[in-house]
């Protein structure tokens, strides 16, 4: 494989299908990022889950069901565009990948790690989470392989919803009580930095953003990403009447954008190596799911192999 041409190929905006040649270093790229981001969904429906029977109203519980749902739906679509890049070398079927997440191989995004505590919490989880997703997720709509790219399109469309019925929920606490209102500030303030780490490190501390760019899978960097979130979101909590958590955070008149305070990267880094609030609850969940399903599993493939059989 002739690794300047793919690189000219992919950097000429045109896009790689599944059966296409490319370089190994591209497939185990796409396989890592994609599978991780379909790990995310899957453990990102938990923190709302919690949520469900205590949700205020038959309409807001709707709304969050409806949303959860949608995020099985996102895993599903990154599990089967992983299988896209299986090729015997690079075990990318979903049942290694899936175990390699249940087993603390692979990652899932930081901010699943975090609890929610209360019903504030679903909405800042909409307005903050799914709103740095989805400008992340923009961004890799635009990615050169073409399986991941078209599921980042339809995903977009979801998860902007979400980020409107998690602003909704913020608004409609935040034009209450004033314990309603304390409620939605607590939340900002519990949700705020973790939501500017799911950017991941900073550049010069992204050992993947190089090789990515280069390839096309990543179209802009985490700083950059991180910024742009920031400048969309202050004035979103102004609306709210919040104040977002951070005495640096102020207008810079000279380059129009706002600088903003340094992260936790401490709290990061211990959530990647597995010790943050609900690492080890989040994984137990899964796997505990994972044996009590395996029925469900072994009854559909036997069905779909009698209907094969039944079918010749
Ligand atoms: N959390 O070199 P870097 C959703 C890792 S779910 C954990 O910058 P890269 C939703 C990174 O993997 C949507 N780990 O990496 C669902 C790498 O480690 P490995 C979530 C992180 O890949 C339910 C190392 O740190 N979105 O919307 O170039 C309910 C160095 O980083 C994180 C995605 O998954 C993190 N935050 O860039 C509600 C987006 N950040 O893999 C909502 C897809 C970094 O070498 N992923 N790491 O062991 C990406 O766009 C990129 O992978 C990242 C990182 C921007 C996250």
């Amino acid at each position: 494989m002739d690794t300047e041409k793919f690189l000219q190929y992919v950097q000429a905006e045109n896009k790689v299908e599944p059966k296409d040649m490319m370089p190994e270093d591209y497939r185990k790229l796409l396989v890592r990022q994609i599978s991780q981001h379909a790990h995310s969904e899957v453990v990102g429906m938990l923190p709302e889950a919690n949520w469900i029977t205590r949700a205020p109203s038959l309409r807001r519980k709707m709304a969050l069901l409806a949303k959860i749902q949608d995020e099985a739906g996102h895993g599903l679509y990154l599990y089967a565009a992983t299988e896209t890049l299986n090729n015997g070398e690079i075990a990318a079927d979903r049942d290694s990948t899936y175990n390699d997440m249940l087993s603390g191989k692979a990652k899932y995004s930081s901010i699943f790690n975090y609890p929610a505590l209360s019903w504030a919490d679903i909405g800042a989880i909409g307005w903050l989470v799914d709103g740095a997703a989805i400008m992340n997720q923009v961004m890799l709509m635009g990615n050169s392989y073409g399986p991941y790219s078209r599921a980042m399109l339809r995903i977009c469309k979801e998860e902007s919803f979400h980020q409107r019925q998690g602003y909704e929920i913020l608004m409609t606490l935040c034009r209450g009580t004033k314990e309603q209102k304390q409620l939605a500030q607590d939340a900002l303030d519990r949700f705020w930095w973790p939501a500017l780490m799911m950017f991941g490190p900073n550049d010069d501390a992204s050992p993947n953003s190089q090789k990515s760019m280069n390839y096309r899978v990543k179209r802009e960097s985490n700083d950059s990403l991180r910024q742009r979130f920031v400048d969309v979101t202050v004035p979103q909590a102004e609306f709210l009447g919040l104040k977002i958590p951070d005495k640096n955070l102020k207008w810079n008149e000279e380059t129009g954008h706002y600088d903003f305070g340094d992260l936790p990267w401490d709290e990061f880094n211990e959530i990647l190596k597995g010790n943050g609030p609900c690492n080890k609850k989040r994984l137990e969940t899964k796997r505990k799911a994972q044996a009590e399903n395996a029925w469900v599993k072994e009854a559909a493939i036997a069905y779909a192999s009698k209907v094969k059989e039944l079918t010749k």
